[in-house]
């Protein structure tokens, strides 16, 4: 039996069900992303947000792209063709593989260039807490510069300020690493030789979990830190417990 555009009925309901069955076979997989401890998801810092907010739009766009897609194609292949009318072909190749994704990513690309903005230290500001980072295969040497008598040391463990601005001050002493607080930011490259800030703010007291985004080495998977955000009082009893001299893990 074939249906009124010529397809027959049979496959019809066969691509409805393949594509019932992918979408829920995908459902659990998007389930898992909103919420845990290193979920971009689940943000908690200004910089983090805006990253969310540009996921959700790509995410949604792309759904309502590939929606149009597949209403195109169905159009397509059960449409009876009339050969006294040939499809406008330039149309179609101007309009939809060169037009179209153009004004598309480059709608997406200002959008995505201001929240790649947030994530970078800010001229002239002030009351800003400065940590740096020192990567190690496999581990992370914390440093703070501010510390009232003089630099402290820790290993795989940030101290902050709550609610305050901090610029995190990241390089490598072996192989390329990548310093990532998923619920606080983006990631940033942990490169010997060179030094790359990363602007990160935790909106309240709490730990915020962190990982390396960049295969290092065989001990990768096992290099974790954490950001534990504090008050005033609680980030003062926390320095004041750290090593004054270097540490290794
Ligand atoms: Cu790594």
């Amino acid at each position: 039996m074939k249906s009124p555009g010529g397809v027959p009925a049979q496959h019809q309901q066969k691509a409805c069900r393949t594509g019932l069955a992918v979408s829920m076979g995908l459902m659990p997989m998007f389930a898992g992303c909103s919420a845990g401890r290193l979920s971009i998801l689940d943000a908690a810092g200004p910089a983090a947000r805006n990253i969310a907010q540009v996921w959700s739009v790509m995410a949604w766009g792309a759904a309502a792209i590939l929606l149009l897609m597949i209403v195109l194609t169905v159009y397509a292949a059960s449409r009876t063709p009339d050969r006294r009318q040939p499809a406008p072909t330039t149309l179609l190749l101007i309009g939809g593989g060169l037009v179209f994704p153009g004004v598309v990513l480059l709608a997406l690309l200002a959008y995505g260039w201001n929240a790649g903005d947030e994530q970078l230290p800010r001229r002239a500001e002030s009351d800003v807490y400065r940590v740096e980072v020192r990567a190690h295969q496999w581990w992370w040497e914390i440093i703070y510069p501010q510390a009232q008598n003089g630099p402290l040391y820790a290993v795989n463990h940030i101290h902050v300020p709550a609610g305050r601005p901090v610029y995190v001050t990241v390089t490598s002493v072996d192989v390329i690493h990548s310093f990532w607080i998923p619920r606080l930011g983006g990631k940033i490259d942990a490169i010997p030789g060179r030094i790359n800030t990363i602007r990160l703010q935790a909106p309240e007291s709490g730990i915020y979990d962190g990982v390396c985004a960049e295969f290092c080495g065989a001990g990768h998977a096992h290099m974790p830190l954490k950001v534990q955000a504090h008050d005033e009082a609680g980030l003062a009893r926390a320095l004041a417990r750290l090593s004054t001299s270097r540490v290794v893990p």
